[in-house]
């Protein structure tokens, strides 16, 4: 049995979505595969999202089970049930371990740097020519994701494939030309509603020698400037429960920007050795709006901190 799964703290609506619509497309192709997962989805599978009724299955472990993993490259975040040993296949977009996976993988490792890794789902299905068996909810799935991942495609990580890949799959799902709004919405609203939940699902702990501060937690929403009006300091609190070296990425759909929420000194100079940005009370705008894995390539490229 090929078991598809993802990250080990949370899923997103991209690793989500991968799960589910790769798991169809091997068992259209006559492969048993599952799409399994231990974490719980975050604010970015939205209400609609989960209505749509795909939900995981469960899966007794055997020895001879195989490993996809979708959506993360980065073995020390893998979900618990993956034996590293087993891993047939790797397909993501987040920069670090492309080496790693090439060197034990081959051409079974597809990391490389695209908006989503929902668009790398789909060019499967495409290739396989069976797209036109596609269920509207994976169609549906698959194309929230490459809207979520590439920031309604204002992020520099979109391609012309991910935009192709968003106009097919919509058709496909039948997606109103609104959804891209009610989407977004629709996740701020849950992330309005427990907030503590959304910080603690889209947070990731770096190592104490990376460029980043130590924890980078990120969020997504339609209005950015709303969401830190009503909980600023709410969230700041609860950032600074989580250690003395912090950073939250609040991206606004709207406005096309990120609000990078930092507030320790030292987690702030740390950002500044990557690029320029202008500090004030706690907090920095970048426009256009960036992603954590932009900003995690960018830190790659400069000498590491030194471990004093
Ligand atoms: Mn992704």
């Amino acid at each position: 049995m090929k078991i598809i799964t993802s990250g080990a703290s949370y899923l997103d609506i991209d690793a989500y979505a991968c799960c589910i619509a790769y798991a169809e497309l091997l068992n259209l192709q006559g492969i048993p595969a599952r799409a399994v997962s231990s974490a719980k989805p975050n604010a970015s599978v939205s209400k609609t999202v989960l209505d749509w009724g795909r939900a995981f299955q469960t899966h007794e472990p055997l020895l001879t089970d195989e490993f996809i993993l979708v959506d993360v490259s980065d073995y020390h975040h893998f979900d618990p049930l993956v034996m590293l040993d087993q891993v047939v296949e790797v397909i993501d977009h987040h920069p670090g371990y492309e080496d790693y996976w090439a060197k034990k993988l081959g051409s079974a490792a597809d990391i490389r740097p695209i908006g989503a890794a929902a668009t790398q789902v789909f060019q499967r299905w495409q290739i396989s020519d069976l797209l036109a068996k596609i269920s509207e909810q994976s169609a549906a799935l698959l194309a929230t994701a490459i809207l979520d991942n590439t920031l309604n495609f204002t992020s520099q990580m979109t391609t012309a494939a991910d935009i192709d890949a968003y106009a097919e799959l919509a058709f496909r799902a039948k997606l109103a030309t609104d959804w891209p709004e009610k989407y977004f919405l629709e996740c701020q609203a849950s992330i309005n509603s427990d907030l503590a939940n959304a910080l603690a699902t889209d947070l990731k702990r770096l190592k104490p020698e990376s460029n980043l501060p130590q924890v980078f937690a990120q969020m997504t929403v339609w209005d950015a400037d709303a969401l830190l009006q009503k909980h600023r300091p709410a969230i700041s609190q609860w950032m600074a429960e989580q250690g003395d070296d912090w950073m939250l990425n609040v991206i606004s759909i709207r406005d096309r920007k990120s609000c990078l929420l930092v507030e320790p000194e030292l987690s702030q100079q740390k950002l500044n050795r990557l690029m320029q940005f202008g500090w004030c009370s706690g907090m920095a705008v970048v426009e256009p709006s960036m992603l954590r894995k932009e900003l995690l390539k960018l830190s790659l490229s400069v000498a590491p901190c030194s471990k004093s």
